[in-house]
């Protein structure tokens, strides 16, 4: 076995390889761009080189540099992941060329299954069924025509060069077949530079079932069920599962042999995935064969329980397949949900910025979260946007969506828009849920999976109020002691219902807040709506009773930016202070109230150690927020008010002490 190899990737994928060789103990290299100098795969790895600058032709593309690096460094071999360079002859080619193994297939097998149409001669020779039509090099108009009379109608003009779902285009009828041709060609020409087509009779509501077949460098060659991957939005996959929802067991047998049969057909080696569209009726179809290992491999590890990366890494090294095809059973379900830094509700727009909170769902048996990424992390511009895979696994499929959809509740990002809840309301769905399958989902339910969260902006804001008062609570002095004056507020206010006002920002709108504090809670009004509130913090973890409806949710309050996660879901607002400029606090030790008004939350304590510019004490005055603020590094001697008490213009708040002088 190999003793060091060299990651060709970056993000999950890097970070799911190396967990993978170093439980085989295998010594990894990483290669990483100026954008992920401190990314997880580069702190994984053993070591790392910089390959150059973020942009992808610059670095994770550049196999010139890292073949030098796999040189260099020793490297016996090389894993490619996905994208990048995982399906490029000239790089598979060179590996071997320098002795170092290529865990991939031969590079023949690449090309092989790079042009659709020869991929489908291919198929045809190994009686591999393909979807009636013609796929010829013969492309004149007329022949054409003559085999869209054969088809038969709707068919679809694909373009030879095309892929993922470019250049497709349906036809109808016949009377509009030259027209239709003469407009595919000329987008195929310009989209690919080939006008080449292909005809397929068009398959109305094909389901996406691909079969994950391996092979070993003795020619044995087997198939680890299938995947159903229809749930796509652009051709791009959302959730996956395993096994298929309502395959028979004859079926994926004959799928199976027949992805084997195809792989067979070009001398493949390592993991591959044989494409099918599956229709209505129980009949299936070669759609196209990707030779690579698949971003949504783990759903079919976690059926049969095998790691497929470790049966890569053994194959590539010329061990025999770890097990027979009878040896390979399968049990429960798993769903597979794509964690992505984009905007559903902006047509799912990519966006950047800082993963400034980051909780991930409790990992088990269940639970599985394939990351690149650590809290504080950067989502950049450079790479695909996806944050995390999210895998689980249960008995059967209701148990497994169950899973997906607490375990997608349960993760927390906060500083960008994330699919989470689109993920949360799909999975959750009745029609995904009944299995009505079909590449066509997302668009046919897309105002169920769109529907607007109907939970009102003031029960919202309560709760954001509840968990702002949990928070000043805990970093009140003697919070653990329950008896403390400090904590005792109705006895320490100088008049009983003191009314504290507050102020939230919801996108452009103002919402005017009041708290009451009550025995055993608050009275919280937003605009007007009064809300019964009583709540515990621990961490960012809020359980709140809001006029008698108990919930948990969970939030994160980063200076004035408040986020609340509830049921996948995420809810922001600005905490609007209206402050004054402290520069008129007076100089010197003891600190004074620049005008009446009252104590609001008491944030030191005598004793306390505090730099220059620390806040000490917040007192509202005139609808405002002031911040009482340590003039100078020195040491707390007394506070002389507590949450609740009135104090006038004038009064001494708090005593800071200088540091001693050296
Ligand atoms: C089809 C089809 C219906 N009939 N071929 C989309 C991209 C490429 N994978 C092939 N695709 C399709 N080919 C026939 N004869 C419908 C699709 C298709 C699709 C296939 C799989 C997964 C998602 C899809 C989304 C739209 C269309």
């Amino acid at each position: 076995m190999f003793s060091k190899i060299l990651i060709a990737n970056r993000g999950e994928i890097a970070c799911r390889v190396i967990q993978t060789a170093h439980r085989l103990g295998i010594r990894c290299v990483a290669v990483y761009s100026e954008a992920d100098r401190n990314a997880r795969h580069v702190a994984m790895a053993d070591e790392a080189f910089l390959l150059g600058p973020a942009p992808s032709s610059e670095s994770y593309l550049r196999a010139d540099k890292i073949l030098q690096i796999a040189l260099k460094s020793g490297a016996q071999a090389i894993h490619p992941g996905y994208g990048f360079l995982s399906e490029n002859t000239e790089f598979a080619n060179a590996c071997e060329a320098n002795d170092i193994a290529f865990i991939g297939p031969p590079a023949s097998a690449i090309a092989a299954m790079g042009s659709k149409s020869a991929a489908k001669d291919i198929m045809l020779k190994a009686d591999v069924p393909l979807v009636p039509g013609y796929h010829g090099a013969d492309q004149d108009p007329a022949l054409l025509k003559a085999e869209a009379e054969k088809c038969g109608f709707p068919l679809l003009l694909k373009a030879i060069a095309g892929g993922g779902g470019k250049g497709m285009r349906v036809v109808t009828h016949i009377g509009e077949f030259t027209e239709a041709l003469a407009a595919a060609q000329r987008e195929s020409q310009n989209a690919f530079g080939n006008p080449d087509m292909l005809i397929e009779r068009y398959l109305t509501k094909p389901r996406h079932v691909e079969i994950q077949v391996f092979c070993d460098k003795q020619g044995n060659g087997v198939y680890l069920a299938e995947r159903d991957c229809s749930v796509q939005r652009r051709h791009q996959k959302v959730i996956e599962e395993a096994p298929a929802p309502g395959l028979s067991d004859e079926t994926r047998k004959a799928m199976g042999e027949t992805a084997v049969a195809a792989a067979k057909a070009i001398d493949y080696v390592g993991a591959g995935t044989v494409e099918f569209l599956y229709d209505e009726d129980g009949s299936f179809y070669f759609m196209e064969m990707n030779t690579r290992l698949q971003v949504e491999h783990p759903v079919t590890e976690m059926i049969t329980g095998q790691d497929l990366v470790e049966w890569q890494l053994r194959i590539a090294d010329g061990e025999p397949l770890p097990l027979q095809q009878e040896q390979i059973q399968i049990r429960g379900h798993a769903l597979e949900a794509r964690v992505y830094a984009e905007d559903p509700d902006n047509d799912f727009l990519p966006v950047t910025g800082t993963l400034h909170y980051l909780r991930t769902p409790d990992e088990n048996a269940h639970v599985r979260v394939d990351t690149g990424v650590i809290e504080g992390d950067e989502v950049s511009v450079y790479y695909d946007p996806m944050i995390a895979k999210l895998i689980v696994w249960d008995e059967d499929r209701e148990q497994a969506i169950n899973r997906m959809v607490h375990a997608l509740e349960s993760y927390r990002i906060g500083g960008m828009k994330t699919n989470i809840r689109f993920l949360r309301q799909l999975a959750d769905s009745k029609p995904f849920r009944d299995q009505e399958l079909d590449t066509g989902f997302i668009e046919k339910h897309n105002d169920l999976l769109f529907q607007k969260d109907k939970t009102d902006i003031q029960s919202q804001l309560a709760l954001a109020t509840s968990y702002v008062l949990e928070t000043e609570r805990q970093t009140q002095p003697n919070k653990d002691d329950p008896d403390s004056p400090f904590n005792l507020q109705t006895s320490w206010r100088l008049n009983a219902n003191y009314s504290r006002p507050m102020e939230w920002v919801v996108g452009e709108d103002h919402h005017q807040v009041s708290i009451v504090e009550q025995q055993n809670g608050y009275d919280i009004t937003v605009d007007n709506v009064t809300f019964k509130v009583s709540a515990t913090l621990s961490d960012d973890h809020l359980r709140v009773v809001i006029n008698g409806h108990r919930l948990s949710i969970h939030g994160h309050l980063a200076g004035n930016d408040m986020t609340l996660f509830r049921e996948g879901q995420q809810f922001q607002c600005q905490l609007f202070r209206h402050t004054f400029d402290e520069s008129d606090q007076s100089a010197g030790g003891s600190l004074t109230a620049p005008m009446n008004g009252a104590i609001v939350a008491v944030l030191a304590e005598a004793g306390q150690i505090v730099k220059q510019g620390e806040t000490l004490v917040i007192m509202e005055a005139m609808k405002m927020e002031h911040s009482i603020r340590a003039p100078h590094d020195g040491t707390v001697t007394e506070v002389y008010f507590a949450v609740g008490d009135l104090v006038s213009d004038g009064a001494a708040l708090v005593a800071v002490a200088p540091v001693e002088e050296a």
